[in-house]
């Protein structure tokens, strides 16, 4: 039975892609001819998209506001296309032809903002509204939510039935000290401050972390000629097969001056340094006792079915996890938030809520290899769709491609973007694009969805 939701009112922080994909379920149901809450949806960039929506800025915005995305020029996605491909809004409807599985991020961007034009979720959205402060009243059971109209200044408040965090967990860097780094005569950043890598040409550049970003900024600054790729790991070396201007080491010991120091016992002089080390889970509009404290991983605990909140049933998250799967996870997500609120999905006691993340957690903790943390993400996302009416798409093929995905990373670390897959949506098999990633300097949507004449891209670069 459906509960009477017409009175009531649901804020959700965020319209990057979690937060598009909580409106456009909700709308989705309303085209169903079902009540929905009323929704307001505060961003506080000036338009969608979140991380896929790149600035040049770093450190702070034109509000005063810390920088949101962490994204580059030159970034194409690292992961194949086919496994982030929305169930109801494919590629090919998008784009109009087959296009390579890696495309680049303006061209996601657009992927991202073509759905959220087709539907109407644009209405509920208050751009340049950033949210400062939630709490929760026990007597009422209704959330007051704070919020600054970034542009004029004004600050406002506002009571909830339910709250739905969207707002990212991969812009708040983590950032570990180590012993003289303060004489480091360099550049020193963190990947969320990196913009490109053009400046690291001809020099010795390390970067410091063994995960998605180390890998991705040391291959683009090969890609820019740097003269060599340093990488420095804490717990194992990702041990891809790197060209010989690129090399991994274990941690960094000290620096002294230029010169680093590793626990190996060897050293190097560099110029510019890159803390690849990572994001924190940071919602600075949270009391502690909603807030979300995890360390960056595929179940954060007290997140019932990874997005209620155990300490306050009202309270949700989504795309809290770390991603094998991205964008049609936080519609799974979306999509069975809706439906607890909308009362379509009853929510057990307490106790069994507890039971069930425990379960997870110890599944989770059992993982091995990334293969089992495939098929993990993969499990969770099947079993959230089974309970909405989410369309359902073949996740074990899914989990084929990202197991592809990893073994092409190994055959060829720096190419593994020209590979192509199938989409498991429409059955269209990506094109090749019209020119191999490595020599690509190009990154715009103009150019990638343009098709140069023979040899063009050659002689181009
Ligand atoms: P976000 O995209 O982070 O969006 C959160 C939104 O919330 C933002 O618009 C932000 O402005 C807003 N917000 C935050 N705080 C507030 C507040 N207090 N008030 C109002 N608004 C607020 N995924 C892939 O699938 N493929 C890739 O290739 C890929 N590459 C990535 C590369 C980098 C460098 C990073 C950091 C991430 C990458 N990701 C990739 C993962 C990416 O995080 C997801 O694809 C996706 O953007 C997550 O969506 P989200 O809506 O949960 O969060
Ligand atoms: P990740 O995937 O969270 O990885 C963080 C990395 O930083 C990981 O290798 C960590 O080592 C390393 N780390 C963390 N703390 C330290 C310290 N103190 N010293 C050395 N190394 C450390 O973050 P990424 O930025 O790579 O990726 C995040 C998202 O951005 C991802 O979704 C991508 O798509 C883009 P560990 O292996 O834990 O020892």
């Amino acid at each position: 039975m459906e509960m009477v939701v017409k009175n009531k009112r649901v804020a959700i922080i965020g319209a990057g892609p979690s937060g598009i994909a909580q409106l456009r379920a909700f709308e989705s149901a309303e085209k169903q001819g079902h009540e929905i809450p009323e929704l307001v949806c505060f961003e506080k960039q000036d338009t969608w998209g979140g991380q896929w929506n790149y600035s040049w800025r770093t450190g702070t915005d034109s509000y005063g506001e810390p920088v949101h995305s962490s994204m580059y020029r030159n970034l194409w996605s690292n992961g194949p296309k086919e496994v982030l491909e929305f169930a109801e809004y494919s590629f090919d409807e998008h784009f109009g032809k087959p296009i390579s599985s890696y495309p680049p991020r303006e061209v996601l961007w657009d992927y991202i903002a073509g759905r959220a034009k087709k539907s109407n979720v644009e209405k509920y959205i208050k751009f340049a509204h950033v949210v400062r402060w939630v709490s929760f009243d026990e007597a009422t059971k209704l959330f007051t939510v704070t919020v600054e109209n970034l542009r004029t200044g004004e600050t406002s408040s506002d009571t909830y039935d339910n709250v739905i965090v969207g707002a990212g967990h991969f812009s708040f860097p983590n950032v570990p000290h180590f012993d003289g780094v303060e004489t480091f005569p360099g550049q020193i950043l963190h990947a969320h401050e990196f913009r490109g890598a053009e400046a690291v040409a001809d020099k010795d550049i390390l970067l410091i972390g063994a995960s998605y970003s180390a890998e991705d900024i040391g291959t683009q600054a090969y890609k820019m000629g740097a003269r060599s790729v340093t990488f420095s790991y804490r717990s194992k070396p990702m041990g891809y097969e790197w060209p010989e201007e690129m090399t991994e080491l274990p941690l960094v010991e000290r620096f002294d001056g230029s010169e680093v120091h590793f626990v190996n016992g060897e050293k190097r002089k560099v110029d510019i340094v890159v803390f690849c080390t990572g994001y924190l889970h940071h919602y600075p509009f949270m009391p502690s006792e909603l807030t979300l404290s995890s360390p960056n991983n595929l179940y954060p605990d007290t997140l019932y079915r990874g997005v209620v909140s155990e300490a306050n049933n009202q309270l949700f998250w989504l795309g809290a996890q770390d991603q094998w799967l991205t964008f049609n996870m936080f519609d799974a997500q979306a999509w069975y938030v809706r439906d607890v609120i909308l009362g379509r999905v009853a929510l057990p006691s307490k106790e069994a809520q507890r039971n069930h993340m425990d379960q997870w957690l110890s599944h989770f903790e059992g993982l091995k290899s990334k293969n089992d943390q495939i098929d993990f993400q993969c499990d969770y996302v099947e079993d959230l769709i089974d309970q909405t009416d989410y369309p359902s798409f073949d996740l074990k093929e899914v989990a084929n491609i990202l197991k592809g995905w990893v073994k092409s990373k190994k055959e060829d670390i720096l190419n593994y973007r020209d590979y192509t897959y199938t989409s498991v949506m429409t059955g269209t098999t990506s094109v090749e694009h019209h020119t191999p990633w490595m020599i690509e300097l190009d990154d715009s949507l103009k150019r990638y969805l343009s098709e140069p004449q023979e040899n063009e891209a050659r002689q181009v670069y």
